[in-house]
């Protein structure tokens, strides 16, 4: 920090000026979107994990009117045992506080892991919202109830030692995600998550995320209304149960996946391919690259 002269002190204002707003990020409008909603979670900022580049690109690239942080977006376990923060999570934070200032809701739900700010239900932080849970109302009518979804999540409420260790081990998966990455990288093939593909490999796993999905529905169901928006199990889908539609916006330290809502309320998944592998997908044309953007699912 440079020595202050006395008269600069007596100018006032010229060393408490705020800083001038980050610049944007975008470059490419081609790739820019605008949409009605957009929900995340699950983006888990604070560990080494959390993919911050594609994230802080992801925001910077699509515009909406609302935006839910759908939970987990800080990790206040990770960040109690080590500080882990890099330029790019600042990004992130810098794109969300951009899309407050240029008029979008900012409407956080806190989770498991920043259950935290749940205390601060209620209250405003930064113009970010913070809400327990929400109602949201679709463009075509529709009313979706928005929650994290850890509260229907047995391991959490019985025992919480043993959810901390799951995510401990979880979280050295997706270091191993990180080794095979830069290996997968430098062999010039396409991303490949091997916490991912542990999880689908897992019978367990996957019987425990359709009893997940079907336990979220039902309760949505008994609260009358006509679909749920929840995160947690960072798995990305959208699809009908028992009459109610069912969608998570899935996570950001494995798939980059977003849910929006378009002006008619259709409601789609994106998935977001990191910026530096777009860069190496071009250097390396690989058939079975990810795009900029995929569309997944599409409601039944
Ligand atoms: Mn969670």
């Amino acid at each position: 920090m440079a020595e202050v002269a006395w008269f600069e002190n007596a100018l006032g204002g010229f060393l408490t000026s705020r800083p001038a707003a980050p610049p944007a990020l975008v470059t490419d409008t081609s790739r820019f979107s605008r949409h009605r909603t957009i929900f995340i979670s699950d983006t888990h900022l604070g560990t080494r994990g959390c993919k911050a580049e594609a994230l802080a690109d992801f925001l910077a690239h699509n515009d909406c009117a609302t935006l839910f942080l759908v939970g987990d977006i800080v990790d206040g376990w990770r960040l109690k045992r080590r500080w882990y923060w890099t330029d790019a999570q600042t990004q992130v934070v810098n794109e969300i506080l951009r899309k407050v200032d240029s008029g979008t809701r900012v409407i956080f739900v806190p989770g498991n892991h920043d259950e935290f700010a749940r205390e601060y239900a209620g209250r405003l932080f930064a113009g970010v919202e913070v809400i327990q849970e929400a109602i949201h109302e679709t463009a075509d009518g529709k009313r979706l109830w928005v929650l994290h979804g850890d509260r229907f999540d047995g391991v959490i409420s019985f025992a919480k030692w043993l959810a901390h260790a799951g995510d401990w081990a979880y979280g050295w998966a997706l270091r191993g995600n990180e080794l095979v990455f830069r290996v997968r990288k430098r062999l010039g093939l396409p991303y490949w998550s091997l916490s991912a593909f542990l999880k689908h490999k897992v019978k367990n796993a996957v019987e425990y995320i359709c009893r997940f999905e079907e336990v979220v529905a039902e309760q949505a169901r008994l609260r009358g209304v006509d679909g749920v928006v929840c995160g947690h199990i960072h798995h990305a889908e959208i699809r009908e149960i028992g009459g109610i539609i069912y969608h998570n916006d899935g996570d950001w330290v494995e798939s980059c996946s977003a849910l929006v809502e378009d002006a008619h309320g259709n409601m789609e998944i994106l998935r977001w391919a990191d910026p530096s592998q777009r860069r190496t997908a071009r250097a390396h044309p690989v058939p079975a690259a990810r795009g900029a953007i995929q569309a997944a699912t599409v409601p039944a």
